[in-house]
């Protein structure tokens, strides 16, 4: 059976951002606390190996709290692991290929920064997509994929309505230089013709950058809800 998920506050992990002093696991356990509902784990220039390991404990420490832990870019590693599901981006492997690898019970999502992006990966058989960058992020090169710009929340408004009268088909997450402050923002003017909006925020610095990562998850999760209870 397919994990049901919840993604008002979707951590993405970053223990290169961590402030100094701050253990990754410690960082992790407190948003949780927090209310942290999904995380992404995502480990850039690391050896297979070590990316395994991180990702076993990441979920040891996720299912303490029974939040659902996806794996960045790596099928392999979702399988060693053994976890909810795969996130991939524009240039890994294409989603239809994802889908047939971890299967229908898995949750599969997918970056993208525009409508053709966003129309092709609910026909992949996507369960979320994540859009951006909505804003600079400092936790992205995004210089280095000019197409990962920050796109503003324009292009954000063209994906939730495309697809027709109902809007984009699938959920849907934003990430990009989100924060507390500009969440509220965020998450009103997503709010398509249609009814459809963003379902939750994806972050990185916002809650790993934190010395105080269980009150920044708290903070956005009770946006998030706030959202969810005046729709
Ligand atoms: N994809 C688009 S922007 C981004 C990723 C992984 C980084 C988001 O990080 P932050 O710190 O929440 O801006
Ligand atoms: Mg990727």
């Amino acid at each position: 059976m397919k994990p049901e998920v919840d993604y008002s506050v979707y951590l993405v992990t970053g223990r290169e951002l961590l402030p100094e002093g701050k253990d990754y696991y410690e960082s992790l356990e407190e948003s949780l606390q927090g209310g942290v509902t999904v995380v992404q784990v995502r480990e850039k220039d690391v050896d297979t190996g070590k990316f395994v390991e991180v990702a076993r404990k990441t979920k040891e420490v996720c299912d303490k709290y029974n939040v659902p832990l996806l794996i960045n870019d790596r099928v392999d590693v979702f399988l060693a692991v053994g976890c909810a599901g795969v996130h991939v981006g524009q240039s890994d492997m294409p989603a239809s290929q994802v889908r047939a690898l971890i299967g229908d019970d898995a949750i599969l999502g997918v970056s993208v920064s525009n409508e053709k992006e966003a129309v092709q990966a609910v026909q992949d058989g996507v369960d979320y997509v994540g859009i951006g960058a909505v804003w600079p992020t400092a936790s992205k090169d995004v210089t280095a994929k000019p197409k990962l710009a920050p796109s503003g929340t324009g292009v954000l408004l063209d994906i939730i309505a495309s697809q027709g009268e109902k809007g984009l088909a699938t959920q849907a997450v934003a990430i990009g230089g989100i924060h507390a402050h500009n969440t509220p923002f965020l998450l009103h003017g997503s709010v398509g013709a249609s009814g459809k909006a963003l379902d939750g925020v994806a972050v990185i610095s916002a809650i790993v950058a934190s010395q105080t990562p269980k009150e920044k998850a708290a903070e956005l999760r009770a946006i998030t809800d706030a959202f969810k209870a005046s729709r």
